[in-house]
């Protein structure tokens, strides 16, 4: 377990030694819907502390120094740096507060057993994982604003959290530092030494990031899952590495103890963290309530930007009620807007203002540049005598780094169904070549994105390179029952949706639109597709690191 893959500018109680990417505990968890599965224990009420404030909402007709679209990690950085350079700033997020406690008297659905929190606007869920033993698991549930959106694009579903605090709530919450000889090929135009110097040690430290105690991971029942996989691993020759996340370690570890209301090992993870996690709810976003020049406005969205005639842009928002539907049409003016609506939100409104004439000088870069950080996940079928436990914690901690030599990271995933399924679970990052684009649709009024299915070929065969290895060494076979009937490999979907938007394209070296300025790019869609490991981090980073530059020049 020596093989260091993160980079050391992570804070003091990350571990020395290695730390790759994860994704998608979700995954697994995802999968198995079905009640009857739900083997694990209720926890009590929970009132997230440092919930963001409830009911706050921007007035129609106000004029706004500045406003920013979208609360996940881009959105925080800049209405939290902003503020604290006492600028007042107007935090608008089209998805829920997310701090008020359902029927259930939690905040949040569990990962086995979702309802209309789960998904955002759907009648029927949509898991990542499909089927169990074979068997289609997803269910009917009320459409809701919920927290999990699976936006369907025609070759690729891209999964995104939808709420105050957007990705965070709904992610596994690995936070990783790629490789600093990997940086080039993520941010080219970026100083490699400033943000390994000053802005990743930054954006982890302000994340709450921290690795596992390697003592108890070798002893606890919940990690037997990423043991089995390590010992797998390691017989065939790959290096096996730990994964630093935001979780609150010494939390799960009462977890475990029985000592307080159970999250990770609960199953929870996919449609948000009742306990334990530390979600910009719990970093971030205090902080920007503390600052009290902050206003958020949850169930608002941004429809369309435009320049105003006395300077600034006019920003026209819907706010919604839960079904959905448009209850408010707003018309703010502010002086400086920032994009930071994820990857795909970002690019869809970029694209179609530029298309609708609203904002003609955008460049032809908008829209271009997309990709889906190379996702994609696998089972494998393990011998009886090689269980991987029935209690599993949501929150995967170890991966398999074939980066250098194959292409692939792949983390060890759970597959928390309370049940024991002699299943070894994996969310693959590989370093796919392709690149898609955004355009708008005028026939059918709408943007889309020309990702091809059959782009996933080349993933499928990076992460070949280390389960085909694994298989013939262990004499275990892939599982075909979770994607579909015969289906072995999830290839059908991204958690890690990015560019559309690209720094140095689309935008000027720190994020500033080309062709209208005081509008900026602050999130995901800046980053050209890959980032070698799980992106929340490098996201964060590179926000801190233009905010810094923006608010010094440009205020
Ligand atoms: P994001 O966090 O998506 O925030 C954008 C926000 O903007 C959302 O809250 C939207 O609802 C909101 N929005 C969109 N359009 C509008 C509009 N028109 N008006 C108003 N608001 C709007 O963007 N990454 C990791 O590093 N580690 C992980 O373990 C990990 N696991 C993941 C698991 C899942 C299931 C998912 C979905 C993602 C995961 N990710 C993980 C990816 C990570 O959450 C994602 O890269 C970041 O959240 C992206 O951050 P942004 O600030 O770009």
């Amino acid at each position: 377990m020596n093989n260091p893959v993160m980079e050391q500018s992570t804070p003091r109680n990350v571990s020395r030694r290695g730390l790759i990417t994860g994704t998608g505990s979700l995954l697994g968890s995802a999968a198995l819907g079905g009640r009857a599965l739900a083997a694990t224990p209720r926890h009590g009420r929970a009132a997230a502390p440092g919930a963001a404030p409830r009911d706050a909402s921007i007035a129609d007709g106000a004029q706004v120094p500045a406003l920013v679209i979208g609360s996940g990690y881009g959105g925080c950085v800049a209405a939290l740096r902003l503020a604290e350079a006492g600028v007042d700033v107007q935090l608008v997020e089209m998805g829920m507060a997310w701090d008020t406690p359902g029927a259930d008297g939690e905040i949040f659905a569990n990962t086995t057993d979702p309802d209309q929190r789960s998904y955002w606007l759907r009648t029927r869920t949509k898991q990542p994982i499909s089927n169990f033993l074979g068997f289609p698991i997803d269910r009917d549930i009320a459409r809701y604003t919920g927290i999990l959106d699976a936006e369907d694009f025609s070759g690729i579903t891209v999964y995104q959290g939808r709420g105050v605090g957007g990705g965070s709530l709904v992610n596994g919450g690995m936070a990783v530092t790629p490789r600093r000889e990997n940086f080039g090929a993520i941010l080219p135009t970026v100083n490699s030494a400033e943000m390994y110097g000053t802005y990743y040690p930054r954006a982890n430290t302000a994340l709450g990031v921290a690795a596992i105690d390697p003592d108890w991971f070798e002893t606890t029942e919940c990690y037997q899952y990423a043991r089995v996989g390590r010992r797998h691993a390691q017989r065939s020759g790959f290096p096996f590495v730990f994964v630093p996340d935001v979780y609150d370690w010494a939390y799960m570890k009462q977890e475990a103890a029985g000592a307080v209301p159970k999250s990770a090992l609960a199953g929870e993870i996919l449609y948000g963290n009742n306990h334990g996690k530390k979600s910009l709810q719990k970093t971030y976003l205090p902080r920007i309530r503390a600052t009290g020049k902050v206003t958020v406005s949850p169930l608002h969205k941004v429809t369309t930007v435009r320049p105003a005639s006395g300077g600034g842009y006019t920003v026209t928002l819907e706010q919604l009620d839960t079904g959905g539907a448009t209850t408010a049409t707003k018309e703010v003016t502010a002086d400086r807007v920032f994009f930071a609506a994820g990857s795909v939100g970002t690019s869809k409104l970029l694209v179609a203002l530029r298309a609708s004439g609203a904002l003609p000088r955008l460049n032809e870069e908008i829209g271009k540049g997309w990709g889906d950080n190379g996702n994609v996940m696998c089972g494998r079928a393990n011998h009886l005598w090689d269980p991987t436990g029935s209690l599993q914690s949501s929150i995967p901690t170890a991966g398999i780094d074939n980066w250098a030599a194959g292409g692939a990271f792949a983390e060890v995933a759970p597959l928390p169904t309370g049940i024991e399924t002699f299943a070894s679970f994996y969310l693959s990052i590989t370093r796919n070549p392709h690149r898609a684009e955004f355009s708008w649709n005028s026939g059918a009024g709408r943007v889309e994105l020309n990702w091809q299915t059959a782009w996933k070929r080349e993933s499928i065969d990076m992460a070949k390179s280390i389960f085909d290895k694994i298989n013939a060494k262990e004499g275990t076979i892939y599982r075909t029952d979770l994607f579909g009937t015969y289906k072995i490999w999830g290839d059908h979907l991204t958690y890690h949706p990015l560019g559309g938007a690209v720094l140095g394209k689309a935008t000027d070296n720190y994020g500033r639109l080309h062709g209208h300025p005081g509008l900026y790019v602050i999130d995901g869609a800046l980053i050209p597709g890959n980032t070698s490991v799980n992106p929340f981090v490098t996201i964060t980073a590179l926000a801190e690191r233009n905010i810094e530059k923006i608010i010094a020049t440009d205020l």
